[in-house]
């Protein structure tokens, strides 16, 4: 905790640092009570910072300092200064060594920052800025040093001792303690470090690197999780060879180590060949984890393995550049994902949360550039926007490069500053110069935040035989109140004839018609572009592939939207035509609702959605998606004020009428998918994720019939299941039907299967919080009393608390605030237990310009109760006062 107001740190700041540490040795005593950490940094003025020596101002929080030296000579209390966040030292000469040892409590680290106890196990988060709190450093991502780490602890309680790098010895001691030494000769950033003590088994593998190197795979878990790897292994594997094929990348260490624990504060952390896993994201076998969650655990080992190369060969100079890693690696990986599955199917899935989560991210108080240039806790900023939409940007340069121009700039990117601590610019630098192009405007989406806002509109003109499409752009004010200059868009497209054949592309100007897609680079806030030789009036299929993340918007009508969901070659334009289409007839509803009036369905999309689930020929995965209505959070996020009971009573109705009308196919579809799962073992892939996603929909369509031999079929699927997509559907289609004894029974059979497997009670916890019946907050309540739930595990939190305040909108947006009433209470808990997970709970909190006059007095009510608390974090306190401000 804080005792002094929290600072604004800005980016124009930046200065490189006074000192660098070229050699870090550390031995660590693990103890029940403490623990001991010993330090020893071979530093050197920094050349760049010209003559003097300044004091030498080291990170360092929450440490009991027992002693510090200088050049093996032992200082005294008048030879330095201390305070709650560093130590300050006079240096007398170039170059010398600084000794330091600490008491630290990771027994009773409950933040999860630093190290920690998880399971009985030691573990360590450090990224951002948790090296500071296991000893004193220069604990900034510019300062990279080699690392020799000794950890010595108890032998049978921590039989496996590891940490970065390659082992270098080991053995017993005479105490019953046995010691463990590893080398990391790889510079990197203290971020980057990690250490694990504990009583851990391994499942081993091994991989051939590209020059024909041999690299040992271990993935580490508790005893009973031994049989839960093997999916996480096999993605380990084919991230490795296609990172090589795709991006030249070669693994670099002897060995690359994964560790499951189970208390995470997020996913997974990429520290050097020692990479830190939250168990969710590494534990995947068909009894106990849904297909969603074997794809998440591909996207994440995959993800951190690409940090190998994007993140700790080349790494972050500061922390506003923390999308040069993380946006270039989510991208990274998506384009893993796409390749291992469908890649339609994967960018509807993404731009669909990009749509939803990060558009409402940059239209509230937290609004900020993929480089924000100022934060106060930087924990705060491993964001959708540095994050989802740091990978558009990127994915926007790969598309004006090309695939070609892309891979050479990145390999210039990685050649230029292997062993460097960079910027965004040092990104964009290289792929400018590897392809000869200039990118300065196009680098506005790293410094300005909003959405922007792409108007179309259309003129045909027949006797000339040309087509004009006029693109005006401009972006909403965010709480920075700076200037938006226009962005550079790359806008796919292609036209459509009548009968829905592509046209070929000619622009004034040029001298033939070439490909019938192409990609128009729109940079000024008005810009039209004219076609020729167009015999008749076209229908555009603009933003192809969502190829850049604005807001675009053209007057389509019902019937141009369906037209388009047929013909469309574009994969992902046919589903978003659809998702147009549903906003369309779901706005209706809410206009309808909002006046008292009956409701009523346009018969359109029942038709639409009848034709698609028709088409065998389609894949099962896209039907899947296209049978999904916009969700409520969505709706919400494209309201001016959004309606919470509208919104909700709209889309239920629909969702009904839906699964009246289409019984029929549903029902048929269902039944002969759930009988290829019946006679086929779990396989996780692509054709049978397909297959279980639409069976999966169509039951939770078919349910709302209420029919007696849907409830049947629910729970065959229930009970005889061998996989948990389907069990789980089943458990969440009872969860949210009326047959209350039958939805009882399932839920208490399901926990008592389950009850000591945490990762499938986190999931028996979302679906209930999930269930937007009557009586949400009572249930909820009711299961943060269940033995099996703890606000000490971020996992549970997210499960139970996070499921339904982000999921729940109809229980959570209450008229009467109760909702709000409760998470506030949660957010006051956890910021003195974790902070991290504190704040990031708070988001549905800060949206509340969104919602009708009554509900934003009382979420603003309960911000300011908040924030007169007590003693806020730096990261609730950010965040609060931002959303107040
Ligand atoms: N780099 C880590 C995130 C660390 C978050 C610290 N609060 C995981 C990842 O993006 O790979
Ligand atoms: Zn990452």
């Amino acid at each position: 905790m804080r005792t002094e107001q929290p600072k604004m740190i800005y980016l124009k700041d930046y200065q490189a640092p006074e000192y660098l540490i070229d050699e870090t040795h550390l031995t660590f005593e693990l103890f029940e009570d403490h623990t001991l950490v010993h330090a020893q940094l071979l530093m050197r003025r920094n050349p760049v910072r010209g003559a003097g020596l300044p004091p030498l101002v080291l990170d360092g929080q929450l440490l009991e300092l027992l002693s510090v030296s200088l050049d093996d000579r032992e200082l005294g209390a008048a030879d330095y200064q201390l305070d709650e966040n560093h130590l300050t030292l006079q240096p007398s000469g170039n170059s010398f060594t600084v000794d330091t040892s600490v008491k630290i409590h990771p027994e009773s680290n409950t933040a999860l920052e630093g190290l920690y106890k998880s399971s009985g196990m030691f573990c360590t988060q450090c990224e951002a800025e948790g090296f500071r709190k296991i000893t004193y450093y220069l604990d900034r991502p510019d300062v990279m040093s080699t690392f020799t780490t000794t950890i010595i602890a108890e032998q049978h309680q921590y039989p496996v001792l590891l940490s970065n790098g390659n082992p270098i010895g080991s053995g017993p001691q005479e105490d019953g303690r046995h010691w463990a030494t590893w080398e990391d000769p790889f510079m990197k950033p203290a971020y980057l470090f990690a250490l694990v003590a504990g009583d851990l088994w391994c499942v081993e593998d091994s991989f051939t690197t590209m020059t024909g190197r041999d690299v040992a795979l271990r993935i580490y878990v508790e005893p009973e999780n031994i049989d839960k790897c093997q999916h996480a292994m096999n993605s380990l594997k084919k991230s490795m060879r296609w990172d090589e094929e795709v991006y030249g990348r070669e693994y670099d260490l002897d060995i690359f180590m994964i560790v499951a624990v189970n208390d995470f504060n997020m996913g997974a952390m990429e520290n050097k060949g020692l990479n830190i896993f939250n168990s969710s994201a590494v534990l995947a076998r068909a009894e106990t984890a849904t297909d969603a969650a074997h794809q998440r655990v591909e996207a994440i080992v995959a993800h951190e393995y690409f940090h190998n190369w994007s993140g700790n060969r080349v790494t972050c100079r500061d922390w506003f550049q923390l999308s040069l890693k993380e946006g270039f690696t989510v991208f990274r990986d998506a384009g893993f994902s796409s390749d291992m599955n469908s890649r339609t199917v994967k960018r509807i899935q993404d731009v669909a949360y990009l749509r939803t989560h990060q558009f409402a991210e940059d239209a509230g108080p937290m609004a900020h550039a993929v480089r924000p240039d100022s934060f106060i806790e930087i924990s705060n900023f491993y964001t959708l926007t540095v994050y989802e939409k740091g990978s558009e940007v990127v994915g926007m340069i790969h598309t004006l490069l090309g695939a070609e121009g892309f891979r050479k700039g990145s390999d210039l990117y990685f050649e230029r500053h292997d062993g460097q601590a960079v910027t965004c610019d040092d990104f964009v630098k290289a792929m400018e110069d590897a392809n000869g192009v200039d990118l300065t405007q196009f680098k506005r989406w790293y410094s300005q935040a909003g959405t922007p806002r792409l108007a179309v509109s259309e003129r045909y003109d027949a006797q000339a035989q040309t087509y004009s499409l006029t693109f005006r752009q401009s972006c909403p004010q965010t709480p920075d109140k700076q200037e938006k200059l226009p962005f550079v868009i790359p806008v796919e497209l292609g036209l459509l004839d009548a009968r829905g054949a592509e046209i070929a592309l000619q622009l004034a100007g040029e001298a033939a018609p070439g490909a019938t897609s192409r990609v128009l680079s729109v940079s000024e806030a008005e810009q039209t572009f004219t076609f020729v030789g167009i015999a008749a009036k076209p229908l555009p299929s603009l933003l192809r592939g969502f190829s850049a993340p604005v807001k675009l918007s053209f007057p389509y009508d019902r019937d141009q939207l369906m037209f388009l969901m047929q013909h469309d070659r574009d994969g992902f334009n046919r589903w978003d035509a659809g998702q147009q289409l549903s906003v369309q007839v779901l706005q209706d509803l809410i206009g309808q609702h909002q006046q008292g009036q009956e409701l009523v369905l346009d018969q359109r999309l029942v038709v639409a959605l009848r034709s698609v689930l028709a088409n065998d020929q389609l894949d099962q995965a896209m039907v899947a998606e296209m049978l999904s209505l916009p969700s409520e959070a969505y709706l919400t996020e494209i309201s001016e004020v959004a309606q919470v009971d509208s919104i909700h009573a709209a889309r239920e109705f629909a969702r009904q009428q839906l699964a009246e009308q289409l019984f029929d196919s549903l029902w048929q579809r269902y039944q002969a998918n759930r009988e290829v799962s019946k006679n086929t073992a779990y396989i996780a892939e692509n054709e049978h994720f397909a297959r279980r996603a639409l069976q999966n929909i169509a039951l939770s369509y078919l349910m709302l019939s209420g029919k007696p031999q849907v409830l049947a079929a629910t729970l065959e699927q229930f009970d005889a299941a061998d996989n948990m997509t389907e069990r789980l559907t089943a458990l969440a289609v009872l969860v949210n039907s009326p047959f209350e004894a039958e939805k009882a029974k399932a839920l208490a059979v399901f926990a008592e299967h389950f009850k000591d497997n945490p990762l499938v009670m986190d999931q028996w916890f979302s679906v209930q919080a999930g269930s937007t019946l009557p009586g949400g907050l009572e249930r909820v309540k009711a299961l943060m009393e269940h033995p099996a739930f703890t606000l000490r595990n971020p996992n549970k939190v997210r499960a139970l608390i996070g499921a339904f305040a982000g999921q729940n909108l109809i229980n959570f947006h209450a008229a009467d605030g109760s909702g709000y009433r409760f998470l506030a209470d949660i957010v006051i808990q956890l910021n003195a237990l974790n902070p991290q997970i504190a704040s990031r709970q708070l988001a549905p909190l800060t949206r509340w310009r969104k919602y009708d006059k009554a509900r934003q007095a009382l979420m603003k009510a309960e911000l300011e109760r908040i924030r007169a608390s007590g003693e806020l974090s730096a990261d609730v306190y950010e965040v609060v006062s931002k959303s107040l401000a």
